[in-house]
């Protein structure tokens, strides 16, 4: 037992907690909403890397958090293990998440790393087997180190892509011999800063081969969980191959992956696209791909990728109406992938902040089923496109060809009436949720 949450009980469900008192006011991992117990609905997940390795530095500044297992050594690593399952002792969450480079000193080559990061792999097992979370995903950091400063699987450097492809071989084998429901590939470097020095053909074909790997791979060694792609527009590069749901299935299509890889979708980066969060949610149960959630918002001043934890119910309410939409989670979950803000110090505030995460998704849970419940907007949505359900419709998308159309619309048959989208109506309804 370390002392770095000396103090700190386990958090429960107590919505008449006092003011000052951390409880879950709206997280009750027990009670049924729209049929499933909210943690199976929910499947919270810890993000390691933010929580625990991260150092609070920003664009102007560095390291804020003085943790005591900063550092480079295994007994530091070690403790870090030892603190983060604490955290996830009082937490109660029942997933946790890594990449390699959180949870293992870099070693000075290849093997060494390699040993690092399978005895560390070892310590979480044991510690996940004494009754910690399970792992909801694994995936390599391929953007951290200076080797990938021109990206991983697209730099111009053919010696970085093999390094790279080793690295995930090895990290789909830990996450395979954790019980990982998933394994994720965020692009972090794989676009470029210009195209003046850019092959884009060839760094798309590199791309798709890598994929190609990881799915084969996945299939040979026997991994049952989904592989995930999480798509990003920009930053840390000036342009992301894998900009958003909608680019990546385009790209999934390109190299016939279509039906191996679903999507880890980041609320941030779904803003940093041009979007909002529901719209990639949608987007991507459309084209039945969507797989996982990274929860966490960004600032909408600041403009980059803030990692805020979520703090906004009626936007975590619209979320979660999509996820209930896509028939909810499978093997994927909801991750924080969020960060402290810099000044919060204490380890109080970390716990504080997954405590008010939890809530804060709670309540956009119940909202979203009460409003499927309800059924309103299914009903309206209905009746927008009721004029489909007629026969004559139905063969504009299966027989008709554009002359027997004119045909029809030339004889006076069709005189289309323009109709209200009753935004505001719809609107006003979902306020009442929320
Ligand atoms: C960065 C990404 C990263 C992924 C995992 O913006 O969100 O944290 O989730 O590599
Ligand atoms: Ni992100
Ligand atoms: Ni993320």
């Amino acid at each position: 037992m370390t002392d770095f949450f000396a103090g700190i009980s386990p958090v429960t469900y107590n919505p008449n907690a006092p003011a000052d008192q951390l409880a879950y006011r709206h997280y009750n991992a027990d009670e049924i909403v729209a049929g499933k117990r909210m943690e199976d609905h929910l499947r919270f997940a810890v993000a390691w890397w933010h929580s625990f390795a991260w150092p609070g530095m920003d664009p102007f500044g560095g390291q804020t958090f003085e943790r005591p297992w900063f550092g480079d050594t295994m007994d530091l690593a070690r403790l870090k293990a030892d603190v983060a399952f604490e955290m996830f002792e009082i937490l109660g969450q029942p997933f946790y998440c890594w990449h390699d480079a959180d949870i293992r000193p870099e070693g000075d080559s290849f093997a060494a790393s390699k040993r690092n990061f399978e005895e560390i792999i070892d310590y979480l097992g044991g510690k996940m087997e004494a009754g910690g979370p399970a792992l909801l995903w694994g995936t390599a950091n391929l953007f951290s180190h200076r080797r990938f400063m021109s990206g991983a699987a697209t730099n111009p450097d053919p010696e970085v892509f093999a390094w790279s492809a080793a690295t995930v071989k090895n990290c789909i084998d830990a996450t395979h011999k954790l019980g990982g429901e998933n394994y994720v590939l965020w692009g972090g470097r794989e676009g470029y800063e210009t195209l003046l020095n850019t092959d884009l053909a060839r760094e798309r074909v590199q791309a798709g081969r890598f994929l190609q790997m990881v799915v084969d791979y996945k299939h040979k060694i026997g991994f049952k969980g989904a592989i995930l792609i999480e798509p990003k527009p920009q930053e840390p590069t000036k342009h992301q191959y894998d900009y958003d749901v909608c680019t990546v299935y385009g790209f999934l299509k390109e190299f016939g992956l279509e039906g191996e890889v679903q999507m880890n979708i980041e609320q941030g980066h779904a803003i940093l696209a041009g979007h909002s969060f529901e719209h990639e949610l949608a987007t991507a149960s459309a084209l039945g791909i969507f797989g996982s959630i990274d929860m966490n918002r960004n600032d909408y001043q600041s403009g980059w990728d803030t990692d805020q934890f979520p703090n906004n119910v009626p936007e975590a309410a619209l979320a979660y109406y999509e996820v209930l939409k896509a028939g909810g989670f499978t093997t994927g979950g909801t991750n924080f992938d969020a960060k402290l803000r810099r000044q919060s110090l204490d380890p109080l505030d970390l716990i504080a902040a997954h405590v008010g995460a939890m809530d804060i998704c709670a309540r956009g849970l119940k909202a979203a089923a009460t409003m499927m419940e309800d059924g309103g907007l299914e009903e309206a949505r209905a009746a927008r496109y009721a004029g489909w359900d007629e026969v004559a419709a139905k063969s504009l998308l299966t027989s008709d060809t554009l002359e027997v159309i004119e045909a029809r619309v030339a004889s006076g048959g069709i005189d289309p009436q323009p109709r209200s989208g009753q935004q505001e109506i719809l609107e006003n309804y979902v306020s009442r949720f929320v």
